[in-house]
């Protein structure tokens, strides 16, 4: 008998005996000779999540479950911390395993319930929020390519367990031909007892692109719900994202993403005021930015309404299953990762739609710091991904991702459906689209130099990466290789030398870093001169190479050689 409750302790078997799972001796299982050891959370889970499913599966929330203890790993979105030099030899190696199999600590996640207690993170004003009675009802598309089992499985929980049952018509796992163990017959067998649950195999790798327009074409929800893999629903999540369609079925709209951390597990989130949107860089990258004060304006500064959104991160959103199907469902051209978040967001807002950050809607995601699984060998596919968006919805603008790589666009596969399927929707052009739904976006067109900063001296260009584990790092110079990449620099109007989110940036010593754009000009003004030095306004110094041409130095002008720069100054309008 699991439930069987004595002392305040709740008690579980175990095949060494019973089980506290309770207050102060959580952690530690006596046996029936009165002995402790460590815990075997991962068994204690097993046991509490065959109770609950079996009878209660939509049932209960997850703190009135049967054997729920408040203070087991990982409840109330807790982190869960290992000392890794504690573990045996062989659940160190569970643990390193964990790692690499799935970039995420995997183990941590094993020991916390499928059913885990989360805050509810909502500002105040959502909880009192009314939302419409007759909402419809969602098909909730959850895509993977060998997910961790109670990874997966807590996502699909969190579904059940945080939705009203009458708005959930199904959850569809599409597996995009996982080769783990885990995801064939044992998860067939779990799904089996859980109604409204079905996973559909891809017979071959398809990417997550095409994962999802397989698991969009056996919905049959009024709305499709996109998840990751590796998600936790919070309390409340989908009835603010099913209002906005009800009002409008062009309304596409995503949750906030809150941050599961990929060791902890530990549940990060903000309030409703600090909710980011999307923008996206001319690597067409997506990157997050602070809501602009128009858009703040446009809502009364009421920070719990919808707020809109020039792109999606991709993973997490609702959208009509009927105007997904009018505007076009997914290009399907587009292979493995990337790119699809940028040509959706395009697509909807240039075609008539609107797109939405909810901040009444909180879903958690796991951050990875790298891909665990494998790619196409020999293709860019985030490159080839990227050039289809680019050739249908960018008009003239695509020259500023292309002169990235010199106009190399590579084999891009034909776009011909694509480009007819914008015609027949009429939609506007990547123009209205910038001005109208972007304004604050950066535009290469209006910069006065750009290209490489090659120097007189020597060969060289200034080189560096722009990525943000590369703030504060010192430039330095490269042989001058004439591919755009790290030696792409442009000088903005208010003179920033900038790429994507990062600029040059001098404030003493001899060193030029690369820092984040602040727009406030002060270390990160510049001015590229007729007598081609150039010169940081705030201190005046030049730069310059050193003598053996490796390193970028600011030093008093004097217009010798090693000061003078060649780079491609444009007509300025
Ligand atoms: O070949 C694949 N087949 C798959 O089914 C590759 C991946 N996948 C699955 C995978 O198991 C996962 O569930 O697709 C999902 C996304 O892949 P991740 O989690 O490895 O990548 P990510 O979280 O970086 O993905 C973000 O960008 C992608 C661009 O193509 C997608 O749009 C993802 O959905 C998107 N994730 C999010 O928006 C969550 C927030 C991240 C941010 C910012
Ligand atoms: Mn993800």
């Amino acid at each position: 008998d699991v439930d069987k409750k004595h002392d305040g302790l709740i008690v579980v078997p175990h095949k060494d005996g019973d089980v506290l799972v309770k207050g102060d001796r959580q952690g530690i299982i006596m046996d029936k000779n009165n002995n402790a050891e460590k815990i075997d959370h991962k068994e204690v889970n097993r046991q509490n999540d065959a109770v609950n499913d079996n009878d209660n599966a939509l049932k209960f929330k997850p703190t009135q479950r049967a054997n729920f203890d408040p203070n087991a790993p990982g409840e109330d979105g807790k982190a869960v911390s290992i000392d890794k030099d504690k573990l045996s030899p062989e659940e160190r190696k569970k643990f390193d395993d964990g790692w690499q199999n799935n970039a995420f600590n995997q183990y941590a996640s094993d020991m916390i319930s499928m059913h885990r207690s989360l805050p509810d993170v909502r500002d105040a004003e959502c909880k009192t929020e009314k939302y419409k009675d007759n909402l419809p009802d969602t098909s909730v598309v959850i895509c993977f390519h060998n997910e961790a089992w109670t990874v997966l499985l807590r996502t699909v929980h969190s579904v059940l367990d945080r939705s009203p049952p009458h708005l959930i018509r199904e959850i569809i796992l599409v597996d995009d031909f996982s080769d783990m163990d885990h995801l064939k017959q044992p998860l067939e067998d779990y799904v089996a007892k859980l109604k409204k649950v079905k996973v559909v195999h891809a017979k071959e790798r398809i990417g997550l692109i095409r994962a999802r327009i397989l698991g969009y074409s056996v919905a049959v929800g009024d709305v499709v719900t996109f998840l990751d893999s590796h998600c936790e629903c919070t309390e409340g999540w989908l009835e603010p994202l099913l209002d906005r369609i009800a009002t409008n079925k062009s309304n596409v709209v995503c949750p906030v993403i809150d941050v599961i951390e990929d060791d902890s597990f530990k549940y990060q989130y903000g309030n409703a005021r600090s909710t980011s949107i999307g923008g996206f860089d001319w690597n067409l990258q997506f990157n997050w930015h602070a809501i602009p004060e128009y858009e703040r304006q446009r809502r009364n500064n009421k920070d719990h309404l919808p707020v809109r959104t020039p792109t999606m991160a991709g993973g997490l959103f609702s959208i009509s299953r009927q105007y997904f199907t009018e505007i076009g469902t997914y290009d399907p051209g587009m292979d493995i990762w990337g790119g699809e978040n940028l040509e959706l967001s395009f697509r909807v807002w240039m075609c008539g739609g609107v797109l939405e950050i909810i901040p009444c809607s909180h879903v958690g995601h796991i951050f990875r710091k790298r891909s665990p699984y494998k790619w196409r060998s020999g293709v860019n596919v985030v490159k080839k991904n990227s050039v289809r968006l680019a050739e249908v919805w960018m008009d003239d603008y695509k020259k500023y991702y292309y002169e990235r790589f010199n106009f190399d666009l590579g084999d891009y596969g034909d776009v011909a459906d694509r480009k007819k399927l914008r015609e027949n929707l009429k939609c506007n052009s990547f123009d209205w689209f910038v001005k109208n739904v972007y304004p604050d976006l950066f535009i290469p067109g209006e910069a006065i130099a750009s290209g490489e900063i090659r120097n007189k001296a020597k060969p060289m260009c200034v080189d560096s990466s722009v990525d943000s584990n590369n703030f504060h790092k010192p430039v330095n110079m490269w042989p001058c290789h004439n591919q755009g990449g790290n030696q792409f620099w442009m000088l903005s109007k208010s003179g920033e030398i900038r790429r994507d989110d990062g600029c040059l940036d001098f404030s003493g010593g001899e060193n030029v870093i690369i820092y984040p754009c602040h727009g406030q000009k002060g270390n990160q003004e510049w001015q590229y001169r007729e007598d081609n030095t150039v010169v940081h306004l705030n201190t005046n110094k030049c730069m310059e190479t050193s003598a053996d041409g490796q390193k970028l130095l600011m030093k008093p002008c004097t217009g010798v050689d090693k000061q003078i720069w060649k780079w491609k100054r444009k007509n300025s309008s």
